[in-house]
């Protein structure tokens, strides 16, 4: 096994940089550098020198393998953020024997397969890292602590239990289950076919990690596109009194509320015979189809006109009316100016209603990714042959059941066939991780 070392922390200047190393030979490198093995995970200030050259001075972490983040013997240097010093230190680092540099994810790989996380605390923790608002950082901290782990886990338990039950049968060919404990097995399976259902259900997880689709539409000069630098609190559209100045769709992330939203102005929705303006109505139209939010601008200058083109949106949708400083207060729609920012709170909290709906995490675990849905949703087919089988099924064919559904809920956790999967996460972290 090689012993990998590598900068944990982003590459360049920086008051403190911190090097991982892990694997067996971790300790060459401290001796390497003239520092006795410090205390097992204590820090210990020390003078870095090789060949009678001062490199740093730094602080120094031993973690004596199993008690580790891989699980092998690892050192951590804290020393100064400096190209040079850094240098120094790899170039030294390349010339022990058995020495390498880690590859992407590769710290985290050696503590998934030295059991020091399962696969979905993996995956926590490379959300957490990548998290970028309040709420994706509360649940990918609540999956890399477990939580998922928990559950996919009591549901392996309970499949194995219900599996070596109907194993005792298979043995006795002659005798049938008793009825009253055919009922009870049964009743166990439903119940956790249900709670599975459930839990495929509830995509909030998923939605919050990759976040919410926000567009908004509306006509020609309605005022999308000030709306969106009014959010973004930057330049980021054209604006004009131009119908037509936006053709593209732009896009711009934002953080609402604490949750991820991706907001995309459109082009405005008429009939245009112009080539590029049909193209950039027709990519409007599309992102409107599978956005979770849509705000319908009405342009208040030509208000209570609603577009024929606009009227199948307004269902469904957030409708607004713009420039609202030119207008006499208006009492029940929603109204709003981007240029004095009347209006943008109240439209806000009632995005932010919406984004709590589709994605503000409940008690329950939620999964996070299709991966997830996909290992789920076998177990669940299993059961539910198991289920609708008829009653005259042999034990073995429910054995079977339940060990291909057992088989697709520890696929969720470890290590089953699986490479290519831990292959993709793994590469996704930067390295050092
Ligand atoms: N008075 C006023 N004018 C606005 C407001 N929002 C947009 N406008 C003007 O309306 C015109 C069209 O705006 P723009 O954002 O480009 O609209 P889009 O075509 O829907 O993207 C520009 O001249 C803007 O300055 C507003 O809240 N108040
Ligand atoms: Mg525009």
């Amino acid at each position: 096994m090689d012993t990998i070392y590598a900068l944990a922390t982003p590459p360049g200047k920086s008051g403190v940089a911190v090097i991982r190393i892990s694997g067996p030979q971790a300790k060459t490198a401290l001796a390497a550098l003239n520092v006795a093995l410090p205390l097992a995970r204590t820090a210990k200030l020390a003078t870095l020198k090789h060949n009678g050259v001062d490199i740093d001075r730094a602080l120094v972490l031993w973690f004596p393998a199993p008690h580790s983040f891989t699980g092998e013997d690892c050192i951590e240097l804290h020393i100064h953020g400096s190209r040079a010093i850094i240098q120094a230190l790899f170039s030294l680092f390349a010339t022990l024997p058995q020495f390498r540099t880690a590859d992407p994810g590769e710290f985290s790989r050696r503590a998934f397969e030295n059991g020091k996380m399962d696969l979905t605390e993996a995956e926590g923790l490379a959300d957490l890292i990548d998290a970028e608002t309040k709420e994706q950082h509360r649940l990918a901290m609540r999956q890399m602590q477990g939580e998922l782990h928990h559950l996919y886990t009591s549901w392996r338990h309970q499949l194995i239990e219900s599996m070596a039950f109907i194993e005792a049968y298979v043995d006795f060919p002659d005798e049938n289950l008793p009825p009253s404990l055919a009922a009870d097995f049964r009743n166990k399976i439903e119940m956790l076919a249900q709670e599975m259902q459930l839990h495929l259900a509830d995509n909030r997880g998923q939605r919050l990690r990759e976040g919410a689709k926000l567009v908004i539409l509306g006509a020609p000069n309605a005022g999308k596109s000030s709306l969106l630098n009014y959010l973004t609190q930057a330049d980021t559209a054209i604006v004009s009194p131009i119908p037509g100045t936006t053709r593209d769709t732009l896009s711009a992330h934002l953080d609402i509320a604490g949750y991820p939203v991706t907001l995309i102005d459109t082009a405005g929705i008429r009939s245009s015979s112009n080539p590029i303006e049909k193209e950039g109505v027709r990519r409007a139209l599309e992102n409107a189809k599978d956005a979770d939010i849509r705000i319908v601008l009405l342009d208040g200058e030509t208000y209570p006109q609603i577009p024929s083109e606009l009227a199948e949106y307004t269902d469904n949708s957030l409708t607004v009316i713009t420039k609202a400083d030119l207008l006499k207060p208006l009492s029940s729609t929603l109204s709003i100016s981007a240029k004095t920012g009347q209006g943008i709170p109240a439209l806000l909290e009632q995005i932010t209603q919406r984004l709590h709906t589709l994605m503000r995490p409940s008690e329950s675990p939620a999964l996070t990714r299709n991966r997830h849905r996909q290992h789920v949703e076998k177990s669940v087919i299993s059961l539910l042959a198991l289920l609708n089988a008829p009653q005259n099924t042999p034990p073995e064919l429910h054995a079977e059941n339940l060990r291909q559904a057992a088989h697709a809920v520890s696929a969720l956790t470890s290590h089953i066939d699986l490479e290519d999967v831990l292959d993709h996460l793994f590469s996704q972290f930067c390295i050092g991780k």
